[in-house]
């Protein structure tokens, strides 16, 4: 199976496995991918994701082998199996955590940079490295990481194709942290279940406003947020929220989506 699918009760693992090929990904990939992301999102029960590589790796983006003999055309028809995963990802309604316990390179770098909050071991890294084979960042680079990290080092990036080391990529921003290699997953383990236990609903709406602000006056921003402010607060968590604050005691989430 590409994709191993772990149910850990308030969070599902997805593990991109293809080991021996650094889980570079496939048209079969990218479909096993989108069909536990559907089910998660599907599952009330599902209140966060943790993305992750099987092996050294975390994924090498296109596998190179598959497309060798491709057309232009089809090469631009194949982003039509990993657009809707960038898509979806971002749009899901619940926090999506990434453990990148190494090499994440062209789309699979691009795929990592899209979760919500992205956690590195020390001794992985990021490479765009679309430009050493003629080609474009894809899967949302070219949006993605001028956001993160700003213009000039974004087009450096794009440009040179040079592995960024995951430590430089926290330092600039790109991602949140770096832990100890030999951590990396326990460290994602309690993020993801940290996360499952939040107020699900309010942390699907602060993924829609962080990336509605990309495209929003801050006058329209301001609207927005009133907006999703009145539907969490219809929310039963937000009850709970401020029942447990005026209690004195930690609050128990439903996570009513
Ligand atoms: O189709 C479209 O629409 C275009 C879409 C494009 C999206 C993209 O992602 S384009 C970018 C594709 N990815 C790359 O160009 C990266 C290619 N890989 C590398 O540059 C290096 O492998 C890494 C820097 C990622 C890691 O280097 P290293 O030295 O740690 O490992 P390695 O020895 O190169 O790789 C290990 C094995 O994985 C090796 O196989 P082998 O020799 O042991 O049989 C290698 O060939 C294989 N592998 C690594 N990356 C890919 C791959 N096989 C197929 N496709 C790969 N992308």
């Amino acid at each position: 199976m590409t994709i191993l699918v772990e149910n850990r009760g308030g969070y599902r693992v997805l593990t991109l496995n293809r080991p021996e090929r650094l889980n570079a990904l496939t048209v079969e990939m990218a479909g096993a991918l989108m069909e536990a992301l559907d089910a998660a999102e599907a599952d009330p029960k599902c209140r966060a994701l943790l993305l992750t590589g099987a092996g050294r790796g975390f994924c090498a983006g296109q596998d190179l082998t598959a497309i060798a003999n491709a057309s232009p055309a089809r090469i631009g028809a194949l982003l039509e199996q990993y657009n809707p995963l960038i898509r979806k990802i971002c749009a899901l309604p619940i926090p999506v955590v990434c453990a990148v316990n190494g090499i994440a390179a062209g789309a699979g770098a691009n795929l990592a940079l899209a979760c919500d909050i992205v956690l590195a071991g020390r001794s992985a890294g990021f490479v765009q490295a679309f430009a050493k084979i003629g080609l474009v960042p894809d899967c949302g680079g070219t949006w993605l990481l001028p956001r993160l990290v700003g213009q000039a080092r974004a087009r450096a990036l794009a440009m040179l194709a040079e592995p960024l080391p995951a430590e430089t990529a926290a330092e600039w921003g790109m991602i949140w942290r770096t832990v100890p290699d030999e951590e990396l997953i326990a460290e994602a383990e309690a993020l993801a279940d940290r996360l499952a236990a939040g107020p699900t609903a309010a942390l699907g709406l602060i993924k829609q406003a962080l990336d509605q602000s990309t495209i929003n006056s801050l006058d329209g921003q301001l609207d927005f947020e009133r907006d999703l402010q009145e539907e969490a607060a219809e929310n039963a968590d937000f009850a709970e929220g401020l029942r447990a604050f005026l209690a004195k005691r930690p609050p128990k989430f439903a996570g009513g989506r």
